[in-house]
């Protein structure tokens, strides 16, 4: 019998991967809940984050109740958050594989560092597209300061809008900013109060999932990482040059 199965109904089994980076705090996880919250009727989705020691993120995104437990997994990092998602993405990229094997076909699998400095990243090599989270709580003048993240990622984020009036910060002049050291590029203001705030943000990620979907969307990198330091897990501190892609040299000094 002739073979009549069209050649392209094997089912897809690669996602739209997307990023959520930014420093500690500012509220990726909540982001992330919402987007399941109000994707996962319309989207088959899964979540992959990163966290330095525990599995704090994917147990918090667990309770939320926004998707079931099995599709919310924890990617251990040591203590460098920042290389498993730029230099050393293996444990990442499995795990994303993982999933989208386990629930084919996902539409979308978001994928959260772990809360890390300005200058943190991911690889194109790990995610689609990307998006950076400041929130107004981490001063008025951090989107003026940029970094790649800031300037480069997809979409950047200035949340907890609704907390502006308790920090002084003036939210218009926040936004202002950040277009300007984006060139331009998309900038939101999300809180989780704000229900219109939220749907922008809906619209945006239901968009570049279709263009990504259709294969209509090129991955941008936004750059690596600027020379840091922080203290590593025996009290040394690390310094850290990111060259190239996976060309990542730690100095150690005391
Ligand atoms: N007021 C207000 N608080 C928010 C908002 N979004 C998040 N938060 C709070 O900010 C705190 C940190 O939020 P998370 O979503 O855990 O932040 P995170 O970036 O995932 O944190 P790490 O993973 O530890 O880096 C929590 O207490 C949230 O409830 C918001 O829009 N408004
Ligand atoms: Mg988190």
């Amino acid at each position: 019998m002739p073979d009549t199965t069209p050649a392209d109904s094997s089912p897809r089994t690669r996602s739209f991967r997307l990023g959520v980076a930014g420093p500690v705090g500012t509220g990726k996880s909540s982001l992330i809940a919402l987007l399941c919250r109000e994707l996962s009727g319309e989207l088959a989705m899964g979540v992959i984050t990163n966290d330095i020691y525990t599995d704090e993120d994917a147990q918090f995104l667990r309770s939320a109740g926004v998707l079931d437990v099995e599709r919310i997994r924890a990617v251990e990092t040591g203590a460098c958050p920042h290389t498993a998602i730029r230099d050393d993405v293996t444990p990442n990229l499995l795990a994303v594989e993982d999933i989208e094997r386990d629930f084919a076909p996902l539409d979308l699998v978001l994928v959260e560092s772990g809360g890390d400095n300005l200058t943190a990243t991911f690889s194109p090599a790990l995610v689609d597209a990307q998006i950076f989270v400041l929130d107004v709580a981490g001063g008025g003048d951090v989107a003026r300061k940029g970094g790649p993240g800031i300037a480069r990622a997809d979409l950047l984020i200035v949340n907890k809008t609704d907390l502006a009036p308790h920090v002084e910060v003036d939210v218009a002049r926040m936004l202002d900013d950040a277009t300007a050291a984006r060139d331009g590029g998309p900038v939101l203001g999300l809180s989780k109060h704000d229900q219109p705030s939220i749907d922008a943000l809906v619209g945006w990620v239901r968009e570049m999932t279709r263009t990504v979907l259709a294969g209509g969307h090129t991955p941008v990198d936004p750059g690596p990482m600027a020379p840091h330091s922080h203290v590593g897990e025996d009290g040394t501190v690390l310094t850290h040059v990111h060259t190239h892609e996976g060309d990542h040299d730690h100095s150690h000094a005391r």
